[in-house]
């Protein structure tokens, strides 16, 4: 098997120090935990259980956790094997009885929550990433920026370690190479991704209860949700703009939280007119954030950054006071310049 391309982007030394890191936990017995980033997706938590049970199969005192109160975990991803593991912060042991802190798919200190009681206590902290952003708080750092998912380094990372690959590793892996690949619908997968997909799937991934469960699954809340963003959505045809918006107040009925909208977006950027897609959600504060996804052929990125925020050509958002009916306005003066 050819080594995967986005190993020629990581720094020569880094996965073999990571390596030589977690070896010394096993030699020396160390204590060990593995922290997920805050609203934990597939790739933090899936790569965060991998790296866990991986550890665990060496002989290592290892927990994982997420760094906020209460620990939440998606329905979608209670199933992970390790997810019984998982400790709130508050049950963590203290600083002085952890040797080493690793994190997965944490591209910032602020997305680590109360885990970073650690780092200011000083415990050593291997960063496992693929974020080009990524900031930088590890004392030694994997950052694989053109990685699809971060578990594609978590599995580099387990595999040098001479872990066997079983079916409990395996479907935490998968959870989050599907994640961030949009079930392999983004254009991030490459070779490497389905080579991996594939030793996941023969290691006993179980493929389609995942997708189905990560993607085909919703409560009726949600598609009530749904139901109101779509009775409200509005084209404007000559910038090739879908738009719509639901208010804080549709969420709570459906006692929803703002990651439901991702739902949304999903739906409403697949109209065949639109080149760009808008929708305006409902931030705790009364203020909105703007979500812009485009086709391809018109960078939101560049829009987002104009309005205050940013984020990718294909993906981004800012936050705006203004309501969403100005704010459209907003979105489509910038697409006429474009
Ligand atoms: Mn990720």
């Amino acid at each position: 098997m050819s080594a995967p391309p986005w190993l020629d982007d990581v720094e020569p030394d880094a996965i073999d120090a990571a390596v030589g890191r977690i070896r010394q936990a096993v030699a020396a017995g160390e204590r060990v935990v593995v922290a997920s980033h805050v609203s934990p997706d597939g790739d933090t938590l899936g790569g965060a259980l991998a790296m866990h049970l991986g550890l665990q199969r060496l002989g290592v005192r290892s927990t994982p956790t997420v760094g906020e109160t209460p620990l939440k975990v998606p329905a979608a991803l209670a199933e992970l094997p390790g997810v019984p593991d998982l400790l709130p912060p508050a049950a963590l042991p203290p600083p002085a009885e952890v040797d080493l802190l690793i994190t997965v798919d944490v591209a910032s200190r602020e997305r680590l929550g109360r885990v970073t009681t650690y780092l200011d206590a000083g415990v050593a902290c291997l960063v496992i990433d693929h974020h080009a952003s990524a900031d930088g708080f590890g004392d030694l750092e994997v950052i694989a920026p053109r990685a699809a998912a971060a578990v594609q380094v978590v599995d580099e990372i387990l595999r040098r370690l001479d872990v066997p690959l079983d079916r409990d590793l395996a479907t935490c892996l998968y959870a989050g190479l599907v994640t961030d690949t949009g079930r392999f619908g983004h254009t991030n997968t490459d070779g490497s991704v389905m080579q991996l997909a594939g030793r996941l799937i023969d290691a006993g991934a179980p493929h389609a209860e995942m997708i189905s469960r990560l993607f085909d699954t919703r409560s009726l809340g949600e598609l009530q949700l749904l139901a109101v963003a779509l009775a409200r959505l509005a084209f404007v045809p000559d910038v090739a703009l879908v738009h719509t918006h639901v208010t804080h107040r549709e969420l709570e009925e459906q006692g929803l939280g703002l990651e439901a909208l991702e739902a949304v977006i999903d739906v409403v950027r697949s109209a065949d007119l639109a080149e760009v897609a808008f929708v305006a959600k409902p931030a705790p504060d009364g203020t909105w954030r703007g979500s812009l996804r485009s086709r391809g052929r018109i960078d939101v990125g560049a829009i987002a950054t104009q309005l205050g925020g940013g984020g990718h050509a294909m993906a981004a958002g800012f936050s705006t006071t203004l309501d969403p009916a100005d704010v459209v306005a907003e979105v489509v003066a910038r697409l006429r310049e474009v």
